[in-house]
């Protein structure tokens, strides 16, 4: 594919422009320059430190999003530099297990690589769209996207280590640090099972290059099909356990209500889960919100995705939802990665008008209008819009 010898030219001054922009962002992520990521970089800084940043959604009319264009968040930004050196960084496997151990980065590159592409997604993206309000990062519709991930399957570092009997849940740890030593650290588990399915990576590879340190160089969790806050960056530390981790990270943050609740009610007595899955969202790429288009036929087109289910079709409504086109689903069609769509709207008139667009995926899951209301504002999926003017 991209990496064809007749391609090489091209697809090289590519890697090159693209290494130096990430290179460039890299640097200016350190956070005395954060501030200029945000005034110049190519994305949309919502907080300066630590960085945290959307994709302009234009972007998401390409398959995959590059490194340098995917939005970054992270509680207490990257750890210090010589903490990932070569020399310095090790993951270490322990807790229930038969035989703990540590890798460097090359044992884990000698274990049997693994290539799956998939949605990476802030639990917090679309916060802003809640109504009433909530609190933290207001991320509009770029807190995710599409990348094809390459490393070891965890499973196999698991099975090297030999789980004991009651192993029921995998922790991960990273190497970043609070500024405040009070702050807990950011530690997360997942289920047995999802650490076992196959397709659970230990990643050291974006899109065929080395994770950048933004996105957790030189190791990190990708957990396909589920929300990005297990995808635990800097990795340095796994922990076979019994039960989930304890702390802030994992026992009160990333927490939905089971049941529907009403913003005014409280939540006492209301069950909270950890954020697994990815809901079935779809957005519009282009026309830009604002633009001027038409009179003529215009392509209205974006991206769709629902987790560990497969898109079944996306709708467009150009009069506020009540009748719906279907789009056709275009490009690649693979487990956890996004459905890019296209649709040819016929404009009837000139003047504004608001677009809409819905997904459906094989189960049956429908984008709802407006997503249910939750204390931290965690999984909006509701229609995405433009509104735009028909005319010269
Ligand atoms: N070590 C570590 N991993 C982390 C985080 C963090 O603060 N520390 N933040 C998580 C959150 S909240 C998100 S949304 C994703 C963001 O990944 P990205 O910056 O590569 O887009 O990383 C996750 N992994
Ligand atoms: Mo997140």
């Amino acid at each position: 594919m991209s990496d064809s010898p007749h391609l090489s030219r091209r697809s090289l001054f590519r890697r090159v422009v693209e290494g130096l922009a990430g290179l460039a962002l890299w640097r200016q992520a350190q956070p005395v320059s954060a501030q200029s990521v945000a005034e110049t970089g190519p994305l949309t800084a919502r907080v300066t430190r630590p960085y945290d940043a959307e994709t302009p959604v234009r972007e998401f009319t390409s398959f995959l999003t590059p490194a340098h264009r995917l939005f970054v968040r992270s509680h207490f930004g990257p750890p210090p530099q010589e903490a990932l050196t070569e020399q310095n960084w090790k993951l270490t496997v322990g807790g229930l297990v038969e035989r703990p151990q540590s890798f460097a980065l090359k044992a884990l590159r000698e274990l049997e690589p693994v290539t799956v592409t998939s949605v990476l997604q802030c639990s917090g993206n679309g916060r802003a769209f809640h109504r009433p309000k909530v609190p933290g990062v207001q991320w509009e519709r770029g807190a995710v996207g599409n990348v094809r991930w390459t490393g070891a399957r965890l499973r196999d570092v698991l099975e090297g280590a030999g789980l004991r009997g009651h192993a029921r849940h995998v922790q991960f740890q990273g190497a970043d640090r609070p500024v405040v030593s009070s702050v807990p650290l950011f530690i997360r588990s997942i289920p047995l099972a999802k650490a076992l399915h196959p397709d659970t990576l230990l990643a050291y590879e974006m899109n065929g290059r080395p994770l950048p340190l933004l996105h957790g160089a030189p190791l990190r969790v990708v957990t396909p099909g589920w929300m990005a806050e297990s995808c635990v960056k800097w990795l340095t530390d796994i922990t076979v356990r019994s039960d989930e981790a304890e702390g802030y990270y994992m026992q009160t943050a990333y927490r939905m209500p089971v049941t529907a609740i009403h913003p005014q009610s409280g939540l006492p007595g209301t069950s909270m889960a950890p954020v697994e899955a990815i809901v079935v969202k779809s957005v519009i790429a282009s026309p830009e919100e604002g633009a001027r288009v038409g009179p003529g036929p215009v392509t209205i087109q974006g991206v769709a995705w629902s987790g560990e289910s497969p898109i079944a079709g996306v709708e467009v409504s150009c009069d506020d939802g009540q009748t719906w086109d279907s789009a056709r689903l275009v490009g690649e069609d693979l487990p956890y990665a996004w459905r890019q769509w296209q649709f040819v709207w016929r404009p009837s008139q000139s003047g504004e008008v608001t677009i809409h667009c819905r997904a459906t995926d094989v189960e049956g899951q429908v984008q709802p209008r407006v997503s249910p209301w939750n204390p931290s504002g965690f999984m909006w999926n509701g229609w995405d819009h433009v509104t735009v003017t028909v005319g010269r």
